[in-house]
């Protein structure tokens, strides 16, 4: 069975990349550690790819990225593909966030959108496949839930009536950016053979 590199160091994302992943009973593996891509892009896609194809070609071995973030209407999409790197914790993240909005007002605009983009790149470093996800919402004036990672206490999705954080992580996955991006992508990814 060919391994499969899962190319991030988000304990978080990497939970909920497994979840999908298990579906196709490759051989999964964590990139090492000390095996960092500069995540020098413009847009989630290309960030996706960097990740996907730097550690496929460092490691000889197929490897599956994910790039993701928050894009916020009222800051004009910040902090978007620099989400990661917004403050130096989960709660600095999000303090950081209600903090710029507090400066809309409780009746300001809190539209916002969660995006997955998601790139698989063969041993050689080439991209296969890829695919994005966004999932529509808003951003709650204070965090609500424990569940998740990340910023999902403070992202609120209206049709459900919670936050990812108060989201069982079945409905989670059903209804997220990175639930939809998988959605897209495992069709594509049962048909190909890997080798
Ligand atoms: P890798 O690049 O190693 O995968 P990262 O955490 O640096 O890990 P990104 O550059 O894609 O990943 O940054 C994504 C940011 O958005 C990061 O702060 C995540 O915690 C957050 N994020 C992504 N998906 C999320 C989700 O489903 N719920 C909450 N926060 C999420």
């Amino acid at each position: 069975m060919p391994t499969v590199i899962v190319a991030t160091g988000n304990p978080g994302k990497l939970k909920e990349m497994q979840v999908y992943l298990d579906a196709l009973g490759w051989q999964l593996q964590l990139k090492p550690d000390d095996l960092e891509i500069d995540e020098t892009g413009t847009t989630f896609l290309e960030n996706a790819r960097l990740k996907a194809a730097g550690v496929a070609q460092a490691l000889g071995q197929w490897a599956i990225a994910d790039d993701s973030g928050l894009a916020v209407d009222a800051l004009g999409g910040a902090p978007g593909i620099y989400s990661a790197r917004y403050a130096d914790s989960d709660q600095g993240r999000i303090d950081r966030l209600l903090q710029e909005l507090a400066q809309g007002g409780e009746g300001g605009n809190r539209r916002a959108q969660f995006i997955c983009a998601l790139a698989l790149a063969n041993p050689a470093g080439d991209i296969v496949l890829e695919t994005e996800g966004i999932c529509p919402g808003e951003i709650l004036l204070a965090p609500r839930g424990t569940g998740g990672f990340g910023y999902d206490p403070i992202f609120y999705v209206p049709s459900l009536g919670k936050s990812f954080a108060e989201m069982s992580p079945h409905q989670k996955e059903a209804n997220s950016h990175r639930g939809i991006a998988f959605g897209q992508l495992l069709p594509d990814l049962q048909r190909l053979t890997l080798e």
